[in-house]
């Protein structure tokens, strides 16, 4: 018996049919957490380890649906997004989400799959910008996504910070600014940078596994639980570091490689 029933998170994004990454890794890292996950699907993908083979958006109008049928029912601490289909997608789910304006919202602002396949064109970055990131408590871009939304390219780590200081003045939320797309080296470099101003380097050894898509997905959807349980940003972000870690660590040994937890008890 549990003395306090799991925390609710809604992860609003797209399913991946080989469960690396998108609903699948975000349900399996909230479970593994202590948190319980609703689900709104935003796309659905065929793909597995090595690619994505098909797309197709959900409509705007549906997504909308499943977040108030979630909202209006589940006790919800915290909400993620992850894959948003399109600048209408954007803009609908920003709407939905302005009628719960305290709760902690982290965007995994995903752009492409790693392997190629292009979800959120121009127009929709823009959307994104305009619409979520200033509702966001944390934004989570990798290395190409910063350079999308800061419009400039990012040659250096000093760049990097730079641009990270910038995109939380501009949207007035928290930033981590994931290295795992940067300048090949055996560390990972992550660059938080809080409200209060504060940039913290958060460095890890590199961890080379088989597959490795979805990362960013286990990584959001970790934070959103730990702030869905009261943690401080910092500390969220630092404990879904660690689970990440271990959740790569533990899946060199499976066949298929992978980000997310494998499953309970491997
Ligand atoms: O890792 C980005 C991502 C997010 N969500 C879904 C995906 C991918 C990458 O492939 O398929 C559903």
């Amino acid at each position: 018996m549990r003395a306090t029933p799991p925390r609710c998170v809604l992860t609003i994004a797209g399913s991946d049919s080989g469960g690396g990454a998108g609903v699948q890794a975000d349900a399996r890292t909230i479970h593994a957490l202590g948190g319980f996950a609703g689900m709104a699907i935003t796309a659905i993908t065929a793909q597995n380890t090595r690619g994505v083979t098909a797309w197709r958006p959900v409509a705007p109008a549906l997504i909308a649906q499943q977040i108030e049928a979630v909202m209006s029912d589940l006790p919800v601490a915290a909400i993620k997004t992850g894959l948003l289909p399109g600048a209408a997608a954007v803009r609908t789910i920003a709407r939905t989400l302005a009628r719960f304006p305290r709760l902690p919202l982290v965007v995994d602002p995903v752009m492409g799959a790693t392997r190629g396949t292009r979800f959120l064109d121009t127009r929709g970055v823009q959307a994104l910008a305009r619409g979520l990131l200033p509702r966001a408590t944390l934004v989570t871009p990798n290395w190409p996504e910063a350079e999308a939304l800061a419009d400039r390219r990012l040659r250096s780590l000093a760049e990097a910070e730079a641009a990270a200081v910038g995109l939380m003045e501009k949207f007035g939320c928290a930033v981590l600014l994931k290295g795992g797309h940067a300048p090949r080296e055996n560390v990972v470099r992550d660059c938080l940078v809080t409200t209060d101003g504060r940039v913290r380097w958060l460095t890890s050894r590199r961890i080379v596994t088989r597959n490795t898509h979805g990362t960013g997905c286990v990584l959001s959807a970790a934070i959103a639980t730990r702030l869905a349980h009261g943690d401080e940003m910092e500390s969220a972000v630092e404990t879904a570091r660690a689970f990440l870690q271990s959740s790569l660590r533990e899946n060199r040994r499976t066949p298929w490689g992978g980000a997310g937890p494998a499953f309970s008890g491997w």
